[in-house]
């Protein structure tokens, strides 16, 4: 299991850079918004705390996980953003639409950080069922929008070394 030795919430703050001059786009998924929503909260606390102001902090709202690469493209092109945090949950049902919606979303994130001089950072959960994801956005495995604001923050900072 990805998580199963490490809490997303844990790093060393004294590693991380200000990110008093850096901007952000958060694109964050509808479905599954019990999920979703503390993992932006996570994200936006995160970066405040480590500098950021809340005026470089840009949020848009998608319907699905499927919609997170066509909502960091309007985030890039409105508000060209040092760093797009993508956040999603997608949890396993009985078809196989699980999986076109994850490969989707991966592809395309994976494409934009391929076609864009700015890294798009990857918070889609893929989990079996919902308790998984529970334990990832603030449960016992921390949660995937602190790990994801410090990604940002870091693939900020070596852009700009
Ligand atoms: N989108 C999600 O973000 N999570 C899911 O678990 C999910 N499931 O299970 O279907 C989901 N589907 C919607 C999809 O992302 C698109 O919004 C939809 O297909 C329209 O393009």
């Amino acid at each position: 299991m990805a998580s199963s030795l490490k809490n997303l919430s844990e790093y060393n703050p004294k590693t991380i850079p200000s990110a008093s001059s850096m901007r952000f786009g958060i694109v964050v998924s509808e479905w599954n918004d019990d999920i979703t929503s503390p993992m932006l909260i996570g994200a936006v606390d995160t970066l405040l705390v480590h500098g950021a102001k809340r005026e470089n902090i840009f949020i848009a709202h998608v319907p699905g996980s499927f919609e997170l690469v066509a909502g960091a493209k309007l985030l890039m092109k409105q508000h060209s953003p040092d760093s797009i945090i993508c956040l999603g949950s997608v949890i396993r049902g009985d078809t196989p639409h699980f999986d076109y919606v994850c490969m989707g979303a991966t592809n395309g994130i994976a494409a934009l950080n391929a076609n864009y001089d700015v890294p798009f950072i990857f918070g889609l959960l893929t989990t079996d069922n919902k308790e998984q994801a529970l334990e990832r956005c603030g449960g016992k495995y921390g949660n995937k929008g602190i790990e994801c604001a410090i990604t940002a923050i870091k693939m900020v900072a070596l852009k700009q070394q």
